[in-house]
């Protein structure tokens, strides 16, 4: 796997945050050290796909990357005749994405099929979906495009239907803001990053990664049509939350 330096080099130049191919040939490393409990959202998205995902659905992970949920899902799903659908807008990813499940399909051909397609999940129409995931995708989706996305996913889940939502947050209270965002930079700090490549990156993240308080994402969900919310998982400023569509 190789090691996330991107924000360390000499040669760096300030300009935002982008899924290149230079990212995308890191990135594994770097969401593995800079997204507490990352491993655990992808292990609960196992185990929710074993209890959610129902006969001939199509499952939708969208915002895939290289694939993680995905194969964590495609690896737990029990039920026949379901298919996965994995979008991303950037070629970078969807590229090494697709070159991933293509082998995981060859190791095990009798699990669900797998479409991975260059897209803004904006775009995509989700239907007769039993499971979608969104896992630390949303905070980089503009603001004011949020509700639709959520309420067209709502109305393209079947009744009982799961969506699992990851996020960086940001808290209510100031005070506890800052106390959460500096407990994240010594996370950070133990995770191999120096105090350069942690400010370097946040400049770049800033206006591309937009945080809401989970408040915002809950009154966003039930407005969507979600009915039973909860947060199964918090690290610092990072969630997960699980809702299902009655
Ligand atoms: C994982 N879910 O490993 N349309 C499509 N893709 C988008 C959009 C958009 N509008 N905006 C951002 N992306 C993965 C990790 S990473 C999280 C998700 C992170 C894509 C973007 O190209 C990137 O691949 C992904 O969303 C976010 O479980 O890097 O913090």
């Amino acid at each position: 796997m190789s090691k996330d330096e991107i924000y360390a080099g000499e040669d760096f130049a300030a300009e935002p945050f982008r899924f290149n191919a230079a990212v995308a040939d890191v990135f594994p490393d770097m969401l593995e050290r800079s997204i507490p409990g990352y491993r655990a959202s992808l292990e609960a998205i196992g185990s929710l796909a074993a209890r959610y995902v129902t006969r001939g659905s199509t499952c939708y992970d969208l915002g895939c990357s290289l694939g993680a949920a995905t194969l964590a899902m495609r690896q737990a799903i029990r039920a026949p005749g379901t298919r996965i659908v994995a979008v991303d807008n950037s070629q970078a990813m969807v590229e090494r994405c697709r070159g991933i499940v293509a082998a995981e399909m060859a190791d095990t051909p009798d699990g669900p099929d797998v479409d991975v397609i260059l897209s803004d999940i904006r775009d995509v129409a989700v239907g007769d979906a039993s499971m979608v995931v969104l896992n630390y995708t949303l905070q980089f989706v503009p603001p004011g495009a949020r509700d639709e996305l959520l309420a067209g996913i709502a109305r393209g889940l079947r009744p009982g239907g799961l969506l699992v939502l990851g996020e960086k947050v940001v808290d209510e209270d100031p005070q506890m803001e800052a106390l959460l965002a500096d407990l994240y930079h010594e996370h950070k700090r133990r995770n191999d990053y120096s105090a350069l490549e942690i400010a370097r990156k946040r400049t770049a993240l800033e206006n591309v990664l937009v945080p809401e308080t989970v408040s915002a994402h809950r009154s966003r969900l039930e407005a969507a049509g979600f009915g039973n919310v909860a947060v199964w998982f918090r690290y610092f400023n990072f969630v997960s939350i699980v809702a299902i569509k009655p």
